[in-house]
């Protein structure tokens, strides 16, 4: 899509359910962002043609299993590329993570944790490498940030106020 500064691929439908929090964060920071699906093995014809003919910023791929998307997109592009390793195999997604994070030398990727907290962080470091030259992004960033540590703070205190065992009973209703 023009104008998009994220790409967010993923190798199969399959994994929407976790690269979506990509998205989330992504909008959230008001940052605007194209996402597909495209397979460095089922489809490597129309992964190399999208990501030749765009011009984001940041790619951000997640992929399970033997998970070569995010290297073969790096060996076609020079922007940076944010891999999201995948729990789609009885592997638990550590094949996935073995995949992504064990490029060779001269290619680089940059490697989330395996999962949700993976694919969230993904769209948090793209935009990270966009606020460089943003000082409007790095803003929503400090901005988000200080929401972070606001809702740690706030639970902090009603721990504080209520002890350990009320407030485990709040939280489970
Ligand atoms: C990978 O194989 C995909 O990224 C996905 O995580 C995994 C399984 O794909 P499906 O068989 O569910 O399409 O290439």
């Amino acid at each position: 899509m023009s104008g998009s500064l994220v790409g967010i691929v993923m190798g199969s439908d399959s994994d929407l359910s976790i690269m979506k929090e990509s998205a989330i964060i992504l909008e959230e920071l008001n940052i605007p962002y194209d996402i597909t699906i495209s397979s460095a093995h089922r489809t490597p014809k129309h992964l190399t043609d999208y990501v030749i003919n765009q011009s984001f910023e940041v790619i951000i791929a997640g992929a399970g299993g033997a998970a070569h998307l995010p290297g073969v997109i790096a060996s076609h592009t020079l922007i940076p590329v944010i891999g999201v390793p995948i729990n789609a195999t009885d592997l638990n997604g550590l094949d996935s993570l073995y995949a992504i994070v064990q490029m060779p030398s001269g290619i680089p990727v940059a490697t989330m944790a395996i999962g949700k907290a993976g694919a969230k962080n993904a769209g948090i470091y793209a935009a990270q490498i966009i606020g460089l030259n943003n000082p409007e992004v790095r803003e929503r960033i400090a901005t988000y940030r200080d929401k972070l540590s606001q809702s740690v703070l706030s639970k902090s205190e009603k721990l504080a106020q209520l002890g350990w065992r009320d407030y485990l009973k709040q939280k489970s209703t």
